[in-house]
């Protein structure tokens, strides 16, 4: 195995689903971490363990069980904190997915704040997650969606930004810090202070970031940021809304029911403290300890060392790739300008026809529009096949996603 900044050999054994063979006797190639990735043992254990030893509802009973599942639900809210930089626990709340988190803003602070002709930026590189919401919100209110372009090279194109907010009809720009399909790293930092110079509020999806690189709330200095347990070694059905307390404390509650109340009487109701004013019901609670595990395991590598592996995998892809005849990728080409997810095209093979083929060589990737069907028209195709790396994946792999590509070349006689 060739050397890497982390130990990926003992990683790698960490995740015994690594070690399995498809299609009777092919190693897995797993390069579908954009969709989800795997888990490793450490996170599959705290899961098992909460069911075989301490399982109990949490927040509203006084024996030890119920004590000690609190303590550890609770627990992972504090490592979250910790993990983005986000200023108060309180600040962090418990969701599904980073859908249900832009959902929950969608259905909360934007009917509570966008009205009739008023502006939703978003960009042309979102998932639908950060699209569809806002468009259910602008029928609703009979606001309006514009969209930042996306220019050849995948990047956003910033000065669109600046000639909406020129309007001074924006009550909300929201943008991924990665994209899904063609890796970008968003400019973050600048487009935040572009709409905080017009008193604008910004939301941040960071389904994509999160997991890859070091993020840091409190310097990125956005209002709502959004991300997904899943995609970061962690189980799925579990993510984040982080949104200032200010914000929080104005909006009104997503969904009523228990836990989410301070009083309930026949015609009135009073909230509970934040955060659980958002958190209705019995929550995921063995999941959310799950997510402290993973959490727990991303820090004990490093966000540093977790992205100078991604650049340095993905500069080596990118430059395989480009070899292979009739190779179209998307995107920037600069590995450290982007996020360890490749999406292409090779000839006229479909996306689809492509991975099937690829995946009998034991590689798994992803094909089709990715959620990204606003993206696809701008590229002017309708789906892409996407290779996405992660903390267990080697540079050996990427050369039997290639020996499998050109495999499927031949067969195509490209
Ligand atoms: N935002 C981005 C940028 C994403 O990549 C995804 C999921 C979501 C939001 C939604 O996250 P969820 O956890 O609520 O589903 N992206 C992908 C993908 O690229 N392939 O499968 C899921």
């Amino acid at each position: 195995m060739q050397a890497s900044v982390i130990n990926i050999e003992k990683i790698r054994k960490d995740f015994p689903i690594l070690e399995r063979k498809v299609h009777k006797d092919k190693p897995l190639v797993y390069l579908d971490n954009a969709a989800t990735t795997q888990k490793p043992v450490q996170v599959i254990e705290a899961i098992s363990n909460y069911y075989l030893n301490y399982n109990s509802n949490i927040h509203r009973a006084v024996h030890e069980l119920a004590e000690e599942a609190t303590a550890a639900y609770e627990l992972t809210r504090d490592k979250v904190a910790k993990f983005i930089n986000a200023p108060r626990r309180e600040e962090i709340v418990f969701v599904r997915g980073t859908t249900e988190a832009i959902n929950l803003v969608a259905y909360t602070w934007g009917r509570q704040n966008v009205g009739k002709d008023d502006i939703i930026v978003t960009t042309e590189y979102e998932h639908h997650s950060n699209i569809v919401p806002w468009q259910l919100l602008a029928k609703e209110k009979g606001a309006r969606i514009e969209y930042v372009g996306v220019d050849d090279g995948g990047q956003l194109m910033l000065e669109q930004l600046d000639r909406y907010l020129e309007t001074g009809r924006v009550k909300l720009v929201t943008f991924s810090q990665m994209s899904n399909v063609l890796g970008t790293i968003s400019d973050s930092e600048e487009i935040v202070r572009r709409c905080k110079a017009r008193g604008v509020r910004v939301l941040v999806d960071g389904a994509q970031s999160v997991p890859h690189m070091k993020v840091d709330l409190q310097r990125l200095g956005c209002d709502f940021f959004a991300f997904s347990a899943h995609k970061m070694l962690g189980p799925t059905g579990v993510g984040v809304l982080w949104a200032r307390r200010d914000l929080l404390e104005g909006m009104v509650p997503f969904n009523g029911g228990g836990d989410m109340i301070r009083e309930v009487h026949k015609y009135e109701t009073t909230w509970n403290d934040l955060p659980y004013k958002f958190e209705a019901g019995t929550p995921n609670i063995a999941d959310v300890i799950g997510f402290g595990a993973a959490i727990d395991y991303l820090e004990a590598i490093g966000m540093d060392r977790v992205r100078e592996h991604e650049v340095e995998i993905t500069r080596y892809a990118l430059e395989k790739l480009s070899e292979i005849k009739g190779m179209k990728i998307y995107g920037p080409m600069d590995a450290g300008k982007r996020g360890g997810v490749i999406s292409f095209n090779l000839g006229d093979i479909h996306p689809h026809d492509l991975a099937t083929i690829i995946d009998e060589d034991g590689v798994a990737i992803r094909s089709g529009h990715h959620c990204a069907q606003v993206l696809m028209e701008r590229l002017d195709v309708s789906a892409t096949s996407r290779a996405s790396f992660y903390i267990y994946n080697t540079k050996d792999e990427v050369d039997v996603l290639v020996r499998a590509l050109n495999r499927a070349r031949e067969l195509f006689r490209i």
